[in-house]
């Protein structure tokens, strides 16, 4: 099967170009002028980008007592609607469980998948059993990434002994550890302090959860990082102080990454300010929505490079399920949508306004995380060879965004009422049209797991702690006498 993108401005990480692109078998063929043959889409007047790729999502996921609303079918659909071609989600073995076990779980949640994903496996726990199976995890099923709770006390958070040990093997393996990064200690102490002084409403959520809690555990997962000798990815970074941290860590020469989410762009605190309880608990997540002044800080670390890529954490839950909180915050499930929404709000906010330019829309929305998860050049560019994972981006078109219209599950959107300009004409999956402008042709069963090899030889962490890992001893020869 030939597919031709005709009349487009090819825009990728790096360059921007006038050039056609014959797709074969799912994959970019050829890229030249005034190609012919089979069928054509017509990009007059878009950019034809690499599809983005969401490297945070909770699809169908066991939380707080109930299920994220959103499964791998909604979730994808609504992935492609907004220009997403591939979701990385989470496998979350309970406690105990078999790092193995979860993975099949994991994929027995996919049939249904229309885009490509891959997950990311978490260690919930430590022991002997989940040390072995990470090798079998990286070498055998595909996996790279290891991901890490610094919070949910008393149930995914993982505790600095455990974090250690883990990223040491992820040192090891050639993995990358992922990091949620929030003092859980702290959380469930302020949260107990709030409910006692009868502050239960969704404010409270994230009067639980300041900026310090997240500066803290950044800087402190960024520096057992170092002295195991990995590189880390901070998940959902939403604050000045985890960003700096992060900054610090890489002036200094440490490989780290940090993820702002769409959300934290582009909605701030006054949300949880509303006098509609509904309003404001359909917003609570972890990290929480922080002020303007933390917003300026993300996007200055996307325009300049200090922070890489943009995510979502789509983890969504409906009304009903986020009023299971009422009277009690802690109980609200935490997550909110976002995987539709994520390039046009981007685009909107970032590329029409001028802060990040369309290439570097392209880098952080694709080619960066693509790289990091080492499936560059399969995923994240426009090459011969490459997945034909594209969207066809008209700059030109326009919507209001409405829960109304959404492809997501649930009953409302954090973003109800924004308008963006920027959507896409074309959404391509290995170059199957899925979306063609508010057409939806997605196909069940078409995504298929992408396997992440690790990444060799293994990158090490850079900062003078490197010598740790070859301690010399010292021989010495004055010894004192024992019990002196
Ligand atoms: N934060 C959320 O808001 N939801 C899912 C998990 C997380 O860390
Ligand atoms: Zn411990
Ligand atoms: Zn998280
Ligand atoms: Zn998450």
């Amino acid at each position: 099967m030939t597919t031709i993108i005709k009349n487009g401005t090819i825009v990728t990480a790096d360059l921007t170009y006038t050039a056609d692109i014959r797709i074969e078998n799912g994959l970019i063929a050829e890229i030249g002028q005034n190609l012919t043959g089979g069928d054509t889409l017509d990009a007059t007047g878009c950019y034809v980008m690499p599809g983005g790729i969401d490297p945070h999502t909770h699809l169908e996921m066991p939380f707080m007592g109930t299920y994220s609303a959103d499964d791998f079918e909604s979730g994808t659909r609504a992935a492609l609607a907004g220009g997403t071609t591939m979701v990385v989600d989470f496998a979350l073995p309970n406690p105990g469980q078999s790092l193995l076990d979860a993975l099949d779980m994991w994929h027995n949640k996919t049939s249904r998948a229309a885009c490509d994903y891959s997950f990311h496996m978490a260690i919930t726990w430590w022991g002997a059993q989940v040390f072995e199976e990470m090798e079998t995890i990286v070498r055998d099923r595909g996996i790279n990434t290891f991901k890490h709770f610094m919070a949910y006390k008393g149930a995914l958070m993982v505790d600095d002994d455990e974090m250690f040990a883990s990223f040491q093997r992820c040192a090891e393996l050639g993995a990358l550890p992922l990091v949620h990064a929030e003092n859980g200690d702290v959380v469930a102490q302020m949260q107990a302090k709030l409910m006692a002084d009868g502050n239960d409403g969704p404010e409270a959520h994230a009067y639980s959860r300041p900026p310090e809690v997240e500066g803290e555990a950044t800087n402190r997962a960024i520096m057992i990082a170092d002295m195991a000798g990995c590189p880390v990815y901070i998940v959902h970074t939403s604050c000045e102080q985890s960003h700096e941290a992060i900054r610090r860590a890489r002036q200094k020469g440490c490989r780290v990454y940090g993820e702002p989410l769409i959300q934290h762009l582009t909605l701030d605190e006054s949300e949880y300010a509303n006098p509609d309880w509904d309003h404001a608990a359909r917003r609570v997540m972890s990290p929480p929505f922080r002020s303007k002044q933390h917003q300026d800080s993300l996007w200055a670390g996307l325009s300049s490079g200090s922070l890489q890529v943009v995510a979502t954490d789509h983890c969504a839950f409906t009304t009903q399920q986020k009023r299971s909180g009422l009277g009690d915050f802690r109980k609200i499930p935490n997550g909110t949508g976002g995987l539709e929404d994520r390039m046009p709000m981007l685009w909107t906010h970032g590329v029409a306004t001028g802060r990040i330019t369309m290439n570097e829309f392209v880098a952080v929305t694709s080619t960066n995380i693509a790289k990091i998860l080492n499936i560059y050049p399969k995923k994240g560019a426009i090459l011969v060879g490459a997945d034909a994972d594209l969207v066809v981006w008209d700059p030109k078109r326009t919507k209001t965004i409405s829960a109304k219209t959404q492809q997501s599950a649930i009953d409302y959107n954090v973003f109800e009422g924004k308008t963006v300009t920027g959507l896409p004409r074309y959404t391509l999956t290995r170059g199957v049209v899925a979306i063609e402008e508010d057409t939806v042709k997605t196909r069940e069963g078409h995504g298929a797991f992408v396997r992440r090899p690790p990444v060799t030889p293994v990158a090490k962490a850079l900062s003078t702690w490197k010598d740790i890992t070859a301690p010399r001893k010292v021989t010495r020869t004055g010894i004192p006498a024992s019990g002196v």
